[in-house]
């Protein structure tokens, strides 16, 4: 795996430090317990319908039956994003910009057989994530790394493709895929899933939007933000769908269980309300 030397300071601002600081310290139920239910962490949301038939049974056993479904359906997430990566093959390298505790690093690597390299500013995530793939057996493919995403530190068009799963929202998009461009192979492929605020709604985040910027220390773009930095940066896309509908129905139930983290009525409001979208956004590098 070739890895080269990251920017001298991963952390080059307070507020990176502060967005760090807040994963370096989580340690919430939604995220560990769904995870412990495959030994697959995740950090994003979920889509599908929920299986209303897994839900059934006695009361006894109801919260373990909903974090298994959130869980699945967390899953349908990853699974779903990866199989918008193109083309790839065991020799394929791939990068996780915001690669949290490596879930969709690892269903990636099991869909391709491919190197994924993952990078975090959080040091506690980029460890969780490296121990995960020893205890998997895929550390010779699937290696975590401290290094900003946007100077990750990687040699020019190297990349098969790069994705974020719901980490847009931390930084600037111009600065952001300036450097995925860089580090894309000429045809590679980036994709993204995120929360993106709605121009037609307005021209500023709405109440229920900038509730969810205020609970994740994070500043989600408008939807129009997005293709305008990639048309900036030599990234077409050539797929754009609008999971919102999809999303819903795992926040209402979310909602319903003992793991929810209060942000729930925000999303779902936002959602409802059409003030926010959830999308993904396929692009190629050219
Ligand atoms: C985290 O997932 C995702 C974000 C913090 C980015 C915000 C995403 C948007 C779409 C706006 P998580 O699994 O760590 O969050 P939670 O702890 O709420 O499950
Ligand atoms: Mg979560």
């Amino acid at each position: 795996m070739t890895t080269t030397t990251p920017g001298a300071n991963v952390i080059t601002t307070r507020y990176q430090q502060t967005v760090a600081d807040y994963w370096n310290n989580e340690k919430d139920p939604v995220n560990l317990r769904l995870g412990n239910v495959s030994g697959t962490y995740h950090h994003h949301y979920g889509i599908g319908d929920v299986d209303h038939a897994a839900l059934q049974g006695p009361e006894e056993t109801r919260e373990e039956r909903i974090v298994k479904e959130l869980h699945r359906l967390e899953a349908a997430q990853a699974d779903y994003l990866a199989a918008q990566l193109g083309d790839l093959g065991p020799n394929s390298r791939i990068l996780d910009a915001g690669s949290g505790r490596g879930g969709t690093s690892f269903v990636a690597n099991q869909l391709f057989g491919c190197h994924v390299n993952g990078i975090s500013i959080s040091q506690q995530q980029v460890d969780f994530a490296n121990d995960q793939a020893k205890r998997r057996g895929v550390d010779d493919k699937v290696a975590f790394h401290f290094r900003n995403m946007l100077d990750n530190g990687f040699d020019t068009a190297t990349f098969q493709a790069v994705w974020n799963n719901e980490s847009t929202m931390y930084v600037d998009l111009h600065e952001l895929f300036a450097e995925h461009a860089r580090v894309l192979a000429p045809g590679g492929r980036y994709v993204t899933i995120t929360g993106c605020y709605n121009d037609v709604h307005g021209r500023q985040p709405s109440r229920a939007v900038s509730q969810i910027d205020a609970h994740y220390i994070c500043d989600i773009h408008p939807r129009s933000a997005y293709f305008a930095a990639m048309a900036a940066n030599n990234l077409i896309p050539i797929s754009v769908v609008d999971l919102t509908a999809a999303t819903i129905p795992y926040w209402e139930l979310r909602a319903t269980s003992e793991v929810a983290t209060g942000i729930e009525d925000a999303f779902l409001t936002a959602y409802k309300e059409g003030s926010f979208h959830y999308l993904m956004i396929a692009a190629d590098r050219v």
